[in-house]
C-alpha cells in the first residue's frame, strides 16, 4: 500500500495555519486505504535553539495536537523523530548526496538564517536532508503539507533522483508534494502578507490550538481588516489579503469553497461576518483545546503511545536502512 508521511515541529505555539494546512488534512489521508505515519520532528526543531524544558512539553502538546485533532495512534503510525534512529542515520547519508549550492537555495535558509548566515547552525542549512530523509525512510510516496514546504519537497525528488542515479538503482521513490485545500497558506491576523507561525512573537498573530474560546474570539475581533464590505465573488478576493485570509479560514473550518462562503457572506461587513467567523472557528476549535488539555493530564500514556508508535515505525525504517547501506558499501555486520 502506498504510504503517506508528514511532520510538525514541537516548536510550541501550534496554530491554526498548522491545523488547517496540515492537522486537519491529515485526518482525511487516514481515513483513505493508505499506510500514513505522522511525526514529531524534534530533531528539526532544534536547529534553532529550543529551551530543553519546553522542547519536552512542546513535543507531548503536539501528540496531544494530533490525537485531539483525531489522528487515531491506532490507524496511524505516531511518532516521535528522536525515537527513529533511522531518520537521522539516513539523513546523513543525504548530507552527502545533496549538493551545498541546492542548500543554500532555500527560501526557509535564507528566511531563517537571516544577514548572519556564518552564525546559523549548520543543522539549519541541512534541514531539508533531513526532511528528505524523514520521507523516503519510509519509501514514502505522498507528503500532504503547506504551501511554505513546497521547495523542500522537491528537493527530496532532487535527492532521491541523485542517489539512484549515482548508485544506479532505483531504490527512491519520487514523492508527491500534496497541497490542497482553500488554506494551504494561513497569514498572520496581524498582516496579510506574513505567514502565520509559531515564531511570531505577537500572540495576536496566530490562533493557537490552546487558546480557549474567549482568547479565539477576541482574536478574531481584533483581526486586521480593510474598510470594503466584502465581494460576492472571489476574484473581489485579489489585492485584499487579510479579507482573502479570513474567507480562506472559514472556508477551509466549514469545508466549504471560497465561492460558496462568499455567495453567503458577499455584501456583508466585517462587522457581521467577524462574529460569525469567530463563532465557527470556537465551535471547531474549542472541543480541540480542551481534548489537549486533558491528554496532556496524562504525560505516561502520552509516552506509551510515542514508545508505540516508534517500534511499528522501526519495523519499516530498519530493513530500509540496511538496504540503503548495503547499497552504498557499507560492510554489514555479521
Ligand atoms: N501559516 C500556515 N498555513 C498553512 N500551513 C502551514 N504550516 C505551517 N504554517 C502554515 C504547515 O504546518 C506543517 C508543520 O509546519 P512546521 O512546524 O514543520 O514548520 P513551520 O513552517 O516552520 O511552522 P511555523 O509555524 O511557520 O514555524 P516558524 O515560525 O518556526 O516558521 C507544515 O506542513 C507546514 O506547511
Amino acid at each position: 500500500t502506498p504510504r503517506v508521511f508528514s511532520g510538525i515541529q514541537p516548536s510550541g505555539n501550534l496554530h491554526l495555519g498548522n491545523y488547517l494546512g496540515a492537522l486537519k488534512r491529515f485526518v482525511d489521508w487516514q481515513a483513505k486505504d493508505m499506510e500514513t505515519i505522522f511525526c514529531m520532528v524534534d530533531l528539526h526543531a532544534i536547529t534553532v535553539w529550543q529551551d530543553p524544558a519546553d522542547l519536552k512539553k512542546s513535543t507531548r502538546e503536539l501528540c496531544a495536537g494530533f490525537i485531539a485533532s483525531g489522528i487515531n495512534p491506532e490507524e496511524s503510525i505516531l511518532i516521535n523523530q528522536s525515537q527513529v534512529p533511522e531518520h537521522a542515520q539516513l539523513a546523513w547519508v543525504f548530507n552527502c548526496v545533496a549538493r551545498m549550492g541546492w542548500m543554500q537555495r532555500m527560501t526557509q535558509w535564507k528566511d531563517k538564517a537571516g544577514k548572519n548566515q556564518q552564525n546559523a547552525s549548520l543543522g539549519l542549512l541541512a534541514y531539508p536532508a533531513l526532511m528528505a530523509a524523514d520521507i523516503l525512510i519510509y519509501h514514502a510516496t505522498h507528503v500532504p503539507v503547506g504551501e511554505d514546504q513546497k521547495q523542500h519537497l522537491e528537493l527530496t525528488r532532487d535527492i532521491a533522483i541523485k542517489f539512484n542515479h549515482d548508485y544506479g538503482v532505483n531504490f527512491f521513490p519520487e514523492t508527491e508534494p500534496v497541497i490542497e485545500g482553500a488554506a494551504t497558506r494561513v497569514m498572520s491576523l496581524r498582516d496579510g502578507s506574513k505567514k502565520m507561525s509559531k515564531s511570531d512573537p505577537s500572540d495576536a498573530s496566530r490562533i493557537n490550538l490552546t487558546d480557549d474560546a474567549d482568547a479565539i474570539a477576541k482574536k478574531i475581533r481584533k483581526a486586521k481588516t480593510d474598510p470594503e464590505a466584502l465581494p460576492s465573488e472571489a476574484d473581489g478576493l485579489e489585492d485584499r489579503s487579510e479579507a482573502r485570509n479570513l474567507i480562506n479560514i472559514y472556508a477551509a473550518l466549514n469545508e466549504q469553497t471560497v465561492e460558496q462562503v462568499l455567495a453567503d457572506v458577499g455584501g456583508r461587513q466585517f462587522s457581521e461576518f467577524k462574529p460569525m467567523l469567530a463563532d465557527l472557528a470556537v465551535s471547531k476549535l474549542a472541543p480541540i483545546s480542551t481534548e489537549m488539555a486533558r491528554l496532556m493530564q496524562h504525560q505516561d500514556e502520552i509516552d506509551k503511545i510515542l514508545a508505540r508508535g516508534a517500534e511499528r515505525a522501526r519495523a519499516i525504517t530498519a530493513p530500509i536502512l540496511r538496504q540503503t547501506y548495503d547499497i552504498i558499501g557499507m560492510v554489514p555486520p555479521p
